[in-house]
């Protein structure tokens, strides 16, 4: 059996749910509601000592970190979205790497979450200074990732690959703050494509529960 622990909303979970749902692969699914700190109790503590969803149980075999949940539930499968060509998978895992270590440091940590969770929001003025310094980083790690794209459908190439998975949750955490992709049409389009796959609504939709919320928090505070 293979068990997922997870929140709804989380975006290092959306991505694994996605694949999951697009791969018709069965996952057992455990909520660990991060907004009422179930994730810092003793029990998840002892499953992943980082406190942080995504975590996936095999057979007693525990893995964390939704890069390479993906690529283990990819292998497991025999994905064709997890190329064995040695090129086409160092591909897949340079653009992993690149989500994962560039711009999901900068967008969602540095201008989304800064925004919208509270633990992650710096005291004045090192907020304003920190959103300063991410927005123009991301423009730039945008600007080369719509490079990357190019004409392709993903952003890989021709067929879906679970960098796109890992991408497309990463980059759509910006909704939660507004953030328009109209600037980059290639990364626009890719998203286009990605929200396009049969399960993206019914997978995504705790995530627009609480961009909603996000949405009407904003409008009173205006
Ligand atoms: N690098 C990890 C990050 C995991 C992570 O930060 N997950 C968030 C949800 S998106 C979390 O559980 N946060 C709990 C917290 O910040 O207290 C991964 O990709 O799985």
């Amino acid at each position: 059996m293979i068990r997922l622990h997870y929140d709804p909303a989380s975006t290092t979970c959306r991505s694994i749910l996605l694949y999951a749902a697009e791969a018709g692969l069965p996952l057992d699914m455990v909520v660990v509601d991060l907004f009422s700190d179930e994730h810092r109790g003793e029990a998840f503590t002892r499953l992943n000592p980082s406190q942080a969803v995504p975590v996936l149980e095999h057979d007693g075999f525990v893995l964390t970190e939704s890069s390479a949940i993906l690529k283990y539930l990819a292998d497991l499968v025999s994905s064709p979205a997890y190329p064995k060509d040695l090129k086409a998978r160092a591909r897949v895992n340079e653009m992993m790497d690149w989500f994962n270590t560039g711009l999901m440091r900068d967008l969602c940590y540095g201008l989304v979450y800064a925004r919208v969770l509270s633990h992650y929001r710096l005291p004045e003025p090192g907020f304003t200074q920190a959103l300063r310094i991410h927005e123009p980083r991301v423009a730039k790690r945008l600007r080369a990732l719509d490079t990357i794209i190019g004409a392709k459908p993903f952003v890989c190439g021709q067929d879906i690959t679970i960098a796109d998975y890992l991408g497309s949750a990463f980059v759509t955490s910006g909704e939660l703050i507004g953030f328009d992709l109209r600037p980059w049409p290639n990364v626009s389009r890719w998203i286009a494509n990605m929200k396009a796959l049969p399960a993206w609504d019914e997978v995504n939709a705790a995530f627009y529960g609480w961009r909603s919320a996000v949405e009407a928090q904003a409008k009173l505070k205006a």
